[in-house]
């Protein structure tokens, strides 16, 4: 089955009872017994849940896995895979990550004695003097949030691969429909499916796709011992969100290009970082690894000038200021004091997270729109 039929179909089948064809939302937390272990399949909710079990089947389609598991929010995905390991364990990380996984690493799992490096991994070969026999995890994401950095997920993963350790990626960036990370040697592939997945700004949600049963089954565990879980109305939303996907990231990826190209030929935008520009350090890779380039652009204003981010931010009428992404409304966020305020600004600035630095996650209105409502704002 091709990806597009995928997103319709992939791991679905008609409702057994009456032939629904959307899974109805079992808004139920337990499930009748005969005798005890007596049912049906379904004990409990934060076990099994059927609804959740369809969108748990469609991660795994579109994602070529062959195990989904559907967690309350992308960092309740994450945590899940954090704890797997133990403490003395070490994790490589990308330099330039979501402030939420860097507070949740650094915050969290440092005090349970786990080790983190954050690496830049433009370069794979950088990951080679940090592993060792300690090393367990590889968090990769690509392309970052919010520098739009692009990792080669293949060349990581020959790196790591006859080495006790895991390569998770964070597929949130470019969905499915731009790139499969299994399919290039992950061995986990992790989203917010809060952004383009659910793809409406409707719902908080994380899923977790793995091709090995040992895996999916220590994953499995966690989801139901920790209870992680999200409900069935937000899993009905997602996996109706999931049968557009293709068709919106079609229109993400063309509006992205337009706003990367109107921004870069503008005199008062000092720099745009869009992994589609021939000049962008790693656009090789992307465009070996990625379907297109996707609706993510992030953009500093002339003489890298807070005050001017600030008052653009504020004069956008049709871009909304505000956090997350994916959605079919075009958003624009200030990293350094929103997404990313949790990474001390030492850190940040190293990567490139000035104050001065614009995100926007570009929606599927009209383009011409959009390059209007940024041309007044820019003034
Ligand atoms: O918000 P949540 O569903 O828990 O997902 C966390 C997360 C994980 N990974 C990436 C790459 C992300 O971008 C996020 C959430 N990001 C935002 C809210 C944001 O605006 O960048």
């Amino acid at each position: 089955m091709k990806f597009n039929t995928k997103t319709i179909h992939g791991g679905q089948k008609l409702d057994p009872v009456y032939g629904a064809v959307m899974p109805p939302i079992y808004q139920t937390s337990t499930y009748g017994q005969t005798t005890p272990g007596g049912h049906k399949g379904y004990e409990y909710s934060r076990t099994h849940n059927p609804t959740r079990n369809a969108l748990e089947n469609a991660f795994s389609s579109i994602e070529n896995g062959n195990y989904g598991l559907a967690f309350a929010s992308g960092l309740a995905a994450i945590d899940a895979i954090l704890k797997l390991l133990e403490p003395g364990d070490e994790v490589i990380s990308t330099n330039d990550l979501y402030g939420g996984s860097y507070r949740l690493f650094t915050k969290i799992y440092k005090d349970f004695g786990i080790k983190f490096h954050f690496v830049n991994m433009e370069n794979a070969d950088n990951i080679k003097s940090y592993l060792n026999e300690n090393t367990k995890l590889i968090w990769v994401e690509t392309p970052t949030n919010p520098m739009m950095n692009i990792i080669d997920i293949k060349a990581i993963a020959e790196i790591s691969k006859h080495r006790n350790t895991m390569l998770a990626v964070d597929n949130t960036f470019a969905t499915p429909y731009l790139q499969r990370p299994l399919d290039l040697g992950a061995d986990i592939v992790m989203h917010s499916a809060t952004k383009y997945i659910g793809g409406h700004s409707d719902l908080v949600m994380g899923a977790l796709i793995v091709k090995d049963k040992n895996l999916s089954d220590r994953l499995y565990f966690i989801q139901n011992a920790s209870g992680a879980i999200c409900g069935p109305q937000d899993s009905f939303l997602a996996l109706r969100g999931i049968k557009t996907l293709h068709v919106r990231m079609q229109r993400h990826c063309e509006n992205g290009k337009a706003i990367a190209e109107f921004l870069a030929n503008h005199p008062k935008i000092e720099r745009v970082y869009w992994p589609g520009f021939e000049s962008h350090p790693n656009h090789n890779i992307a465009k070996s690894q990625m379907h297109d380039f996707g609706g993510m652009v992030s953009f500093v204003t002339r003489g890298n000038n807070y005050n001017e981010a600030l008052r653009l931010l504020e004069k956008l009428k049709i871009f909304t200021l505000a956090e997350s992404l994916g959605g079919v409304e075009s958003l624009a966020g200030h990293p350094a004091s929103m997404t990313h305020a949790s990474i001390p600004k030492k850190e940040r600035e190293k990567v490139g997270v000035v104050d001065a630095l614009i995100r926007l996650s570009v929606g599927i209105e009209d383009k011409m729109d959009l390059i209007a409502d940024l041309n007044q704002a820019i003034g």
